[in-house]
C-alpha cells in the first residue's frame, strides 16, 4: 500500500445543510491528514471542466448545474490507500443504496445531490488536485 492524496469536495448540498464540519471531522477521525482546504463557488463551465470525463453522460448538464448552484468546500486528504478508503467512507453514488454510516447515507439527498465527491483513481487525483490547488497550497 502507498500513501496517497485524494481530492474531496463537500458539494453544494452539504454546504447548504451545514455539515461540512461533520465531513471534515469524519476524515480526521479515520486518521487522514488534511493537506489543503478552501471554499469556493464554481461557474457552470468550471464544473463542466472538473467533470469532463462525464461529458457524454445523460446527467452531465444536471450535474454541472448542481455543482455550480452554490459554494463548495474543496479539500485534499492524505493517508495510506486514501483514494479507495475515502470512497468507502463516502458510500455508493446513490445515497439510497449507500451503507449505513457512510457520508452519503448520512448527508446525501439523492443520486445527484449526494453530499461528497472523492477521486476514483490515482489518475483522477492527479487531474483533480491541481484543478483546485497549487503546489504551494499543499502542505503535507
Ligand atoms: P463523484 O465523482 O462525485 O465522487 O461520484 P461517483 O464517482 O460516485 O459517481 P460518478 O459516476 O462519477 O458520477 C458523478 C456524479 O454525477 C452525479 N450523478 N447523477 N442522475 C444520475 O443518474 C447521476 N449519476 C451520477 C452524482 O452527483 C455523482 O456523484
Ligand atoms: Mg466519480
Amino acid at each position: 500500500m502507498a500513501v496517497e492524496r485524494t481530492l474531496v469536495l463537500a458539494k453544494p448540498d452539504a454546504v447548504r445543510k451545514n455539515v461540512v464540519g461533520k465531513i471534515i471531522a469524519r476524515f480526521e477521525d479515520e486518521g487522514f491528514k488534511l493537506v489543503a482546504l478552501k471554499k469556493l463557488k464554481l461557474t457552470k463551465e468550471q464544473a463542466g471542466q472538473f467533470y469532463i470525463v462525464h461529458k457524454e453522460r445523460p446527467f452531465y448538464d444536471e450535474l454541472c448545474e448542481f455543482m455550480s448552484s452554490g459554494p463548495i468546500v474543496a479539500m485534499v486528504w492524505e493517508g495510506e490507500n486514501a483514494i479507495a478508503r475515502v470512497r468507502a467512507i463516502m458510500g455508493a453514488t446513490d445515497p439510497a443504496k449507500a451503507e449505513e454510516g457512510t457520508l452519503r447515507k448520512l448527508y446525501g439527498s439523492n443520486v445527484g445531490e449526494n453530499a461528497v465527491h472523492g477521486s476514483d483513481s490515482v489518475e483522477s487525483a492527479n487531474y483533480e488536485i491541481p484543478f483546485f490547488f497549487s503546489g504551494l497550497e499543499l502542505i503535507g
